[in-house]
């Protein structure tokens, strides 16, 4: 492996690219991983099935069901993952002691006090999400813009009360957390009044936001969207709610990219973002012909985000996260896959002679950059990545599917058949 990643070292250098220098950058990217991958979006505070037009598809055996077998199952995931990250929660996944229980809007910092020690012992941040969905008070489709004014505020508070556990978790732990509100909120059928709601959705986002917080420790994010499944017709939270307020409150603009008709690209948005808001925040996701989240791969759209994020100098202005749901294969190989192929995409981004490109684009010479970016797709990059994932303690490539049938045979499927056993 030595000499291979010594091989690869001078390809690259014969391009200009240092890849030790890139590795030392990627080390440093920390990527928040979401919890809900685990469970199918599920939570602990209820039993509901989920709603607000998400839907996680398949079956596959050995969910976990519990805050025990989350956490174990994302220990094994992070031993497969380079590098020290963050988790992102959603407050559907509080702990609650035996036979206590606190609603949405009574969510207190003490209901994810194990979700604090269990990132400490492991060195991980933690971000988090209001969750404005799988709950009675969401049945009808509208949360933060509900018209019923009881409704709304039982919002409110929501959103208020997870500020408040942001800043517990940031104090924490050391080190900010970041807040994404994301609301489900539309209509299936055409609307008559498109404003209204809309208004009510600013008039609520001005409330969350009017609770003292340290916003150097807090920063909170707005996620927009087109549509949801049985909301195709109207969507609150549209793009232009989302980068109005945003830009006029500044608070951060989050990005997924299934959130956008299927010929745009988020990448194209990164550059333009960054001119105007100081951070931004991305849901890496990979939309199948619609917003399927289905799990990351190193494909053509993560790897040109990636080269945005890195030509533009915004390692550190931009908050990563990933967000997809895949129920249909192994969930650990869903979070390890998806975390590893972005960091394989950043790892790309940091090994292209970015400068070199940017001056050929400058000089009008797009014959030899179009040779020139594809030269670079065929470089010994693999090399590279093994070289850095067994530096990091972690399996390489070829390695991983042993790994993921291992812990699916001893934990997974043993898991499966116990729940059965017991009747659940
Ligand atoms: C839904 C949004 C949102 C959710 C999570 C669970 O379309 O992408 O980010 O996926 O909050
Ligand atoms: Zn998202």
């Amino acid at each position: 492996m030595e000499e291979r990643y010594q091989s690869a070292k001078r390809s690259y250098a014969e391009i200009g690219v240092d890849t030790d220098a890139a590795m030392e950058t990627l080390k440093k990217i920390q990527i928040s991983l979401h919890c809900w991958q685990g469970d199918d979006v599920q939570g602990f505070d209820q039993k509901r099935p989920l709603s607000g037009g998400i839907q996680a598809t398949g079956n596959y055996p050995g969910k976990a069901e519990t805050p025990l077998e989350l956490m174990q199952d994302m220990d094994k995931a992070l031993s497969l993952i380079p590098g020290r990250h963050k988790i992102n929660l959603h407050a559907s996944y509080a702990i609650f002691e035996e036979g206590e229980f606190a609603d949405r809007d009574q969510l207190q910092p003490r209901h994810f006090r194990k979700w604090v020690e269990y990132a400490k012992k492991r060195n991980l941040g933690l971000d988090f999400n209001p969750t404005f969905f799988s709950h009675p008070m969401a049945d009808s489709g509208m949360t933060l813009s509900n018209p019923d004014e009881a409704v709304r505020n039982f919002w409110i508070r929501h959103g208020q009360a997870c500020i408040r556990i942001s800043q517990y978790f940031a104090e924490e732990l050391g080190q900010p957390c970041v807040m994404n509100i994301w609301i489900p909120d539309g209509l299936k059928n055409i609307p008559a009044d498109r404003t209204s709601p809309r208004a009510r959705f600013k008039d609520s986002l001005d409330q969350i936001l009017s609770i003292k917080y340290d916003r150097s420790k807090v920063p909170v994010c707005l996620e927009s969207k087109v549509f949801g499944i049985g909301l195709e017709s109207y969507t609150v939270g549209s793009s232009e709610f989302a980068i109005n307020y945003a830009a006029r409150n500044s608070i951060v603009c989050l990005m997924d990219n299934g959130h956008y008709h299927p010929t745009e690209s988020v990448s194209d948005k990164i550059s333009s973002m960054l001119l105007f808001h100081d951070k931004i925040a991305l849901h890496i996701t990979r939309p199948v012909r619609w917003d399927s989240d289905h799990v990351v791969l190193f494909d053509d759209e993560t790897r040109e985000i990636a080269e945005e994020i890195v030509r533009n100098d915004a390692v550190g202005r931009v908050f990563l996260s990933l967000d997809f749901f895949d129920a249909s294969i192994n969930r650990i190989a869903a979070w390890a896959v998806g975390m590893r192929s972005l960091q394989k995409a950043l790892l790309y981004a940091l090994l292209s002679p970015n400068q070199l490109f940017a001056e050929l684009q400058k000089a009008g010479q797009f014959t030899k950059l179009m040779m020139c970016q594809e030269r670079l797709k065929t470089l010994p990059m693999g090399d590279v990545w093994n070289f850095f994932c067994r530096n990091s303690g972690v399996c390489t490539e070829d390695a991983l599917p042993a790994e993921i049938e291992r812990y699916e045979k001893e934990v997974l499927l043993k898991r499966g058949m116990h729940h059965e056993s017991i009747g659940r």
